[in-house]
């Protein structure tokens, strides 16, 4: 899953694709370089971010998605349903939602009725305080019970589970340590027995581990990558395609048939 951020203020791509044109020349090299799916964001999740209103939001993604969908499988990442209905009505696939269907009532209807693949975040409170001082006695006990009980309110809302994913939210109130606890045992969320979405990519716990700004850890991002792939993950939500395409194409050939592309959920669903 390739990054691509229609916002003035993201982390790392805040402001260089609010030109659609430079954000549909950006998309079409992540496909080219592989990626099966274009993560469309028109509201900045980094932590102290300020909300945008759905009428911004729409202004800023629907060009794109509108110009992408139907050329290039598109994901749109957002929390609200007046978005994510007019990015699946205009041909979206996937449906990323950082609140896990917690951030407005009407998207598990919205994305029931699409069809639409759906990815369950794991945050602890919300993008403007998360990072104040998270606290967990076990965190990936609690981040597994969260994404189970999420999962059982997205079917019986009616969105098939076959059509789930879940993600265990690198960064989304976590500490360092447990950024690092939620990979080392990434297997525990794999057992819940859906498919698990990693977003590590130049997230700030590889700052913290290297030392590095943000334009520099493609090789921390390419590391936790492929121990998060080696545990069980199934999708890589990246800014740099082509060095985790890699990464992971070589990590896939050194493991058991069971992890190769023949069972890519999303080619082979
Ligand atoms: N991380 C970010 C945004 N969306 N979605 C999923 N499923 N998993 C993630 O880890 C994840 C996500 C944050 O990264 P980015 O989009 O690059 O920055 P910003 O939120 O500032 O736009």
């Amino acid at each position: 899953m390739g990054v691509l951020n229609v916002t003035p203020d993201s982390f790392s791509d805040g402001g260089r694709y609010l030109d659609p044109d430079a954000a549909l020349r950006h998309a079409r090299a992540m496909v080219a370089e592989g990626a099966d799916l274009v993560d469309v964001g028109g509201e900045s999740t980094r932590p102290g971010a300020e909300p945008v209103d759905a009428g911004e939001e729409l202004r800023r993604v629907m060009p794109v998605v509108e110009r992408l969908a139907g050329d290039v499988p598109v994901s749109i990442d957002t929390s609200k349903a007046a978005v994510a209905r007019a990015a699946t009505a205009a041909g979206a696939v996937f449906v990323n939602d950082v609140t896990a269907l917690h951030g407005d009532p009407e998207m598990a209807a919205v994305v029931a009725d699409s069809g639409a693949d759906l990815c369950l975040m794991h945050m602890l409170g919300e993008p403007r305080t998360m990072q104040d001082d998270p606290r967990y006695d076990d965190v990936v006990a609690e981040v597994a019970a969260f994404l189970e009980e999420r999962l059982a309110f997205a079917v019986g809302a009616g969105i098939a589970e076959h059509r789930i994913w879940l993600d265990p939210g690198i960064g989304f109130g976590k500490t360092l340590e447990h950024n690092l606890e939620l990979l080392r045992r990434l297997d525990e969320i794999v057992a819940l027995g859906r498919p698990v979405v990693v977003g590590a990519s130049r997230k700030r716990f590889l700052g913290a581990l290297t030392g590095r700004g943000e334009a520099e850890r493609l090789a921390g991002t390419v590391a936790a990558n492929v121990m998060a792939f080696e545990r069980g993950a199934h999708m890589f939500r990246v800014h740099d395609v082509a060095a985790a395409r890699d990464a992971l194409t070589v990590a896939s050939a050194t493991v058991d048939e069971s992890s190769s592309e023949a069972h890519n959920p999303l080619r082979n669903p």
